[in-house]
């Protein structure tokens, strides 16, 4: 049953149960508005707690409805009923009262909640602006302020914060629903307070809202969402209640099916359906409880600080004593970084630190969960840690390696139980980057994999199975992108033009700008072992930049030049001539700032559907987490694939086509254009 009621003395408890976090679906609301009848026409009933079964409280409006038609009862007319009932209602929260569960919560007259719970109104992650009168009465319940820092981030705020803030009235230490009750007989002793529609909103300071625009405008970017939600509040603070509601109404359905909004949530059910691959259902995790590192460079270091954030003690290993303590400073430097910047506390950081023990002895691996090789990429250094691991550690101890580009069969070649060995890569800097690919071996056993996305889940970083190749799923691809970058130049467009598109595009940095940031050199060695291996990878200007040591911004120049402590990039003479002797004979297109997108876009998503026809990817929406959280793929472009679906993958198709016919790109592949023909990839956003 959705909503049940039952009677505690003169207080109706209402619970909602509609798993598994309480959507508004149709039914419930229904459920709801029913109640709200039943109880004003009881008279034995002075006031109603509404609580929910399950993990959580009311998480919002049911995100799988946005692409159909409403059906009545509407959320803000539900909102509303509740807001006119003739008993108070008193919302009890658990888990996250989200969206328009924060928005039934605020037609309550009171809110109370167990201090684990958090309030907030993420629409704006969605695409959206809150729909259910969330940017009206929040302004009235706890000021203009906090409204606008809540709808226009959309970050949820923890019960004691809330407390505060004047979110919520009572923070319950014990059972919530018994609370709630007794909270609810105290209130029926008091004058009640107004229902927030009557409230007025506090006036703001002069200047407020231009200066609101500007830093909601910087964070946003191209993100639409943010500042309409920005306009609703200030339209709340300008004119009366029905005028404001009726103003967020038009803007959320507007929104609602705007082409940010459908990205978004494609990237929502993306990610959800990420964390749990249905292949692995049923199946028991091997338990993490402890990890330990390999390697204290950049990387390891990185995913060390990412094991400590979660939890668990970490020890570092690394070849001598000084090799331990540049680790150990690696890793002061991070979590003094993360104090510096308020992320955590300076308590914080030194009980991280203390969590560290360094060291150069595999023995002291004997009793770990978990080890992950973040050392040099060379196969027989590789092979040489998995000996040593594979004799120190616990046969039921998960022994994982980093590798970017090895092949992980190979390095587990030979190893006691290969069953407890698997892939997992992270992208620098570890402690921030989402994305963990994931990459089991034919032997690795279903439960070590599945410990893989428990730990990604841990680790609050998305997990995405990806198969064995060359760069798994985002270097691959990243390879792509790189040589279509290089086409580009030599087919007449600049360095600049094609940084500026891809910006324009929404991307943070253009492709030669994230090579100069990140160096040239990691690429160049790659292609030196492809090379080595037969393979013929493309870069000629890439290559010649690398052989006079044009390393990028570490070494004073690569596509670009560098002015000494200056990250300034500014057009190369020599990267010019180099250019101009590369480019005899290819075509000269006119290059606008939509056609290098596609130059670089388009080809990618040719590789993704060939990286979904080799099983590389299990799924196209994987591809666009990769790029999106590996990456910086534009969340509001919902990925390389959902980008390319919703420009039609027939016009996909004839666009790579004409870029084949001019020697611009490959072709698309067979899978592309099987999915054109279909109309989309199999898993295509709800
Ligand atoms: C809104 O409310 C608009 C209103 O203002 C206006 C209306 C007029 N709908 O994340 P999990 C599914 S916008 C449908 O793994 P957790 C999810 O897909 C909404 N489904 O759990 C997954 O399904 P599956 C504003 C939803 O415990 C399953 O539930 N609200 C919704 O780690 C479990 O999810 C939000 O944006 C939904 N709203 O975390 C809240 N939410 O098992 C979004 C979840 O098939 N939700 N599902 O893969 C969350 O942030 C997290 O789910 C939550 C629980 C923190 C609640």
């Amino acid at each position: 049953m959705t909503v049940s009621i039952e009677r505690q003395g003169e207080i109706a408890v209402v619970t909602v149960n509609n798993p598994p976090v309480n959507a508004l679906s149709q039914a419930l609301r229904q459920g709801l508005f029913d109640a709200a009848e039943a109880l004003d026409a009881d008279r034995s009933v002075k006031a109603v707690v509404l609580a929910c079964a399950g993990r959580t409280f009311i998480a919002g409006a049911d995100v799988g409805e946005f692409g159909k038609p409403p059906m009545p009862p509407h959320l803000p007319d539900l909102v509303a009923r509740i807001e006119r009932a003739a008993k108070p209602w008193i919302a009890a929260i658990h888990g996250s009262a989200l969206g328009g569960g924060f928005e039934v919560t605020l037609g309550c007259r009171f809110r109370v909640a167990v201090s684990s719970a958090s309030v907030g109104l993420p629409e704006v992650r969605l695409g959206i602006v809150p729909g259910a009168g969330g940017t009206v009465r929040l302004p009235r319940l706890a000021g203009v302020e906090t409204a606008v820092d809540m709808v226009t981030t959309g970050t949820p705020v923890g019960a004691r914060k809330a407390h505060e803030a004047g979110l919520i009235d009572a923070v319950i230490e014990d059972d919530l629903v018994a609370g709630a009750v007794a909270f609810a007989r105290a209130a029926l002793d008091r004058p009640l307070p107004d229902a927030l529609r009557d409230r007025p909103v506090a006036a703001v300071a002069e200047g407020f809202w231009e200066a609101a625009a500007k830093t909601v405008a910087a964070r946003a970017k191209r993100e639409e969402a943010p500042l309409s939600a920005l306009a609703c509040v200030r339209r709340a603070a300008e004119v009366d209640f029905e005028t404001a509601i009726a103003f967020e109404r038009e803007t959320f359905l507007a929104l609602r099916g705007s082409a940010q909004a459908a990205a978004l949530r494609h990237v929502f059910f993306a990610e959800c359906a990420a964390t749990r691959p249905p292949e692995l259902a049923g199946v028991t995790p091997w338990t993490i409880r402890s990890a330990a590192v390999i390697g204290g460079g950049t990387m390891g270091a990185g995913i060390a600080a990412a094991l400590r954030d979660a939890g668990l003690p970490v020890i570092l290993v690394e070849r001598d004593d000084g090799a331990v303590e540049r680790g150990l400073a690696n890793l002061r430097a991070i979590f003094h970084s993360a104090a510096k910047r308020g992320r955590i506390s300076t308590d914080a950081a030194a009980d991280r630190m203390a969590g560290i023990t360094g060291t150069t002895d595999y023995a002291a691996l004997s009793d770990v969960d978990l080890v992950i090789e973040a050392v040099f990429e060379d196969l027989d250094v590789k092979r040489d840690v998995f000996a040593r691991l594979a004799a120190a550690c616990r046969d039921n101890a998960i022994l994982a390696t980093n590798t970017s580009y090895l092949d992980p069969e190979r390095i587990a070649e030979g190893i006691r139980r290969p069953e407890r060995f698997l892939g997992l890569h992270f992208f620098s800097p570890a402690q921030m980057m989402k994305l963990l690919e994931i990459i089991p071996t034919r032997a690795s056993a279903p439960a070590v994999v599945a410990a893989g996305f428990a730990l990604a889940r841990m680790l609050n970083k998305i997990p995405v199975r990806a198969g064995i190749c060359d760069g798994f799923i985002g270097n691959r691809i990243l390879k792509v992108t790189r040589a279509q970058a290089e086409r580009l130049l030599l087919s007449g467009a600049t360095p600049p033009a094609v940084d500026a598109a891809m910006r324009a595009f929404g991307l943070p940095m253009g492709p030669f700008e994230a090579q100069d940031l990140g160096g040239l050199d990691i690429a160049a060695f790659q292609r030196k072992a492809a090379r080595a291996r037969g393979e013929t990878p493309f870069a000629p200007i890439a290559d010649r930049l690398c052989a006079i040591e044009r390393f990028g911004q570490k070494s004073g120049g690569g596509w670009y030049d560098y002015a000494p402590g200056d990250r300034t990039p500014r057009l190369s003479e020599t990267v010019a001539s180099i250019i101009a002797e590369e480019a005899k004979d290819w075509p000269r297109p006119d290059w606008d700032e939509d056609a290098i997108a596609d130059c670089i876009l388009l080809p990618m998503v040719n590789e993704g559907a060939s990286i979904l026809a080799d099983g590389t990817a299990l799924r196209a929406s994987d591809i666009d987490l990769v790029k999106i959280h590996g990456y910086g793929f534009p969340r509001w472009r919902g990925g390389p694939m959902h980008y390319a679906q919703a420009q039609g993958l027939d016009k996909v198709v004839e666009a790579l086509n004409a870029l084949a016919t001019e020697g611009l790109a490959d072709p698309p592949c067979e899978l592309l254009l099987e999915a054109a023909r279909h109309g989309g990839f199999s898993d295509a956003s709800r």
